[in-house]
Order: C-alpha cells, then structure tokens, then sequence
C-alpha cells in the first residue's frame, strides 16, 4: 500500500511555512487527513503544530553552538544526522494509510537544492518501496516579487530547476505571494514568467533603471577591479552570463510555474490538484462508506 506525499521546497522566504499552513487547513476543511512533518530544524512558530518535528530529533541552535557551525554548514549536518537516524522517520510514518497526505515542510538554505546529494538520498528513501513507499510530488516555491529583478527571477528558476532534476520525482513549481505583484505586473507580462522566456531580460526596467542612475553604458570595463562587485554587475560579461543562463532554462523547457495566492481558498485548491494528480491520489483512495452522520447531513440539504 502507497502512501502520499507533498514535499514543500524553495528558499528561505519564499512562503514554504505559510502554504504548508493554508494547504493543511484546506484539507481540514475538506475532511482530508493530513500529517504535517516538519523538517526545518531552524523552524520556530507554526500555525499548525507538527506531527513529526526534526527539532524533537536535532535542532540547528544545539548543532551551531555545539559544533561551531554556521547557519548553512549546521543544516547540511543536521539533515546527514537524520539520514543516520531514519527511524525517526519510518516509526512516524509507517502506520498512516493512503488516506492520509503527508506534509513535509522543508528548510531554504540553497544548497540543498543544487549540489548536495542529502535530498536525492532522503527522497530516494522515502518513495522506496517495500519500505514507507510514499509517492511524492515536490512542490518548489519562488516567490513572485522576483520577477521584478530579472537576473533575481532566473536564478531563482535556475535553483527550482536544478532541484527538479536531482529529485527525479513528479515536480510543480510554483509562484508565491502573488497578492504582492498582482497589482504591479499586467497580466500579459505575467505570462512571460510563468513558462520563463529569456528575452525578459532584453527589457528589464530594473536593469535599465541602474545603468541609467549608475552612468554606467553596460560596457566591460577592462580596468576594473574584478573585485569590485558593482563594476562586474553592470558589466557586459555579466549580462552575457545571466542570457546563457536564461538560454539554458529556455530550451531545457522544462520550468513553468502555478501561481498562488495563499489568502485565496481557490488558489490552494487548485494546487492541491495539482498536486494530488502527479501522485494519483485520488486513484488509489478505497471507496468510503459514509458515516450515518454524513447521511443525515444530505436529507438536509
Ligand atoms: N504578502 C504575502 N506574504 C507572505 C505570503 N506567504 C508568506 N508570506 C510572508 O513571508 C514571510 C516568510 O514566510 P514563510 O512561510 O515563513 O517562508 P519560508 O521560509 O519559506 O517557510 C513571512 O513573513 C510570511 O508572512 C503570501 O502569500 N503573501
Ligand atoms: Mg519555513
């Protein structure tokens, strides 16, 4: 027997917490079991209380002050801890039944997400089967106030893409806090970011606002100090760089995005659609005998 998961990925900010939070409620509202697991060791407050919380096993304060750590260093040492002590996991996570959708609300520190192998290891173990055998959907989160900054934007799809292609699992990606752009980006520009088109860079407002304020006319400077970080930044080479970038992303073709707006009871839906489609949720849920109350609760209506 399956069961189901949703991992919540993104960087630090993007709205990970907030979605896991508005996606448990709409659950509940549905009468849709859920089991929150969270595995940021840096998490403090929740809305939801989790089921399962990485902090009970290691937190990323004891790891910092105990082992000198900084913040990113201590993560990646936490998350080696835990694929040392996978029963913290299985012992959770065995008895739910393919009713139930588990949650797993991830940390932001980047690497995680590009070059280091611990997340490939930790999915590959929970998707096993004939051990927890969870189908899981990863669900990557930008946040959409990105789009202002174009180079900002394409890093960012960058990052999701890379995560995609380590993880090898169903993937969304997936534009958060829209309710901060949607009065400042039409929605024909919109459209540019949710399937990413690199020739968004040719006309970036932002880019063009600094070359003008910075005098700059986006030429290399070949005696710049290639320290100087600024002059590298409005240089041409960088520009080259962020179009090979965007190019990549481009022809791979393999990015585009839902947006979300999290106070929007519809939007979260229609992710969680999303979501229970790439992992046939639905497919796999015995039929339910209702209980008498839910009977009765139809003669009303
Ligand atoms: N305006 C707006 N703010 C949001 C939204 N989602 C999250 N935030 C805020 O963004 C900050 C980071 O959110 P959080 O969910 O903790 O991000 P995480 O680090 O990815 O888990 C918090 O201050 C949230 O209140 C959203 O949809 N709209
Ligand atoms: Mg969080």
């Amino acid at each position: 027997m399956s069961k189901f998961g949703a991992m919540i990925m993104g960087p630090a900010g993007a709205g990970k917490s907030t979605f896991c939070a508005a996606l448990i409620t709409h659950l509940q509202l549905n009468r849709r079991s859920c089991f929150y697991v969270n595995l940021d060791p840096a998490a403090e407050s929740f809305e939801h209380s989790p089921d399962l919380d990485i902090k009970d096993l290691i937190s990323l304060e004891d790891v910092m002050e105990e082992m000198g750590l900084g913040p990113n260093g201590g993560l990646i040492y936490c998350f080696e801890f835990l694929m040392e002590n996978l029963d913290f996991l299985t012992d959770a996570l065995e008895s739910l039944t393919e009713e139930y959708l588990i949650i797993f609300d991830m940390p932001g520190q980047i690497e995680l997400y590009t070059h280091v192998p611990i997340l490939p290891a930790l999915v590959k173990f929970l998707a096993r089967a004939g051990s927890l055998d969870i189908r899981l959907c990863a669900a990557y989160l930008l946040e959409a106030t990105f789009v202002v900054d174009r180079a900002k934007f394409f890093a960012g799809t960058l990052s999701a893409m890379s995560a995609m292609i380590m993880l090898e699992v169903p993937h969304i990606n997936i534009l958060s806090k829209m309710d901060l752009v949607k009065d400042q980006v039409r929605k024909k520009d919109l459209k540019r970011f949710i399937t990413p088109d690199s020739g968004l860079l040719e006309d970036d407002p932002a880019e063009a606002a600094r070359r003008a304020y910075e005098g700059g006319n986006g030429e290399d400077d070949e005696m710049a100090d290639p320290q100087d970080r600024a002059a590298v930044m409005r240089g041409a080479g960088f520009r080259r760089l962020n179009k090979a970038v965007a190019g990549l992303i481009e022809n791979f073709s393999m990015v585009s995005y839902l947006k979300l707006d999290v106070q929007d009871e519809e939007s979260v839906g229609a992710i969680l659609s999303y979501i229970d489609d790439c992992i046939q949720y639905h497919e796999a849920q015995e039929p339910r005998e209702m209980k008498d109350e839910e009977y009765e609760g139809m003669d009303e209506e």
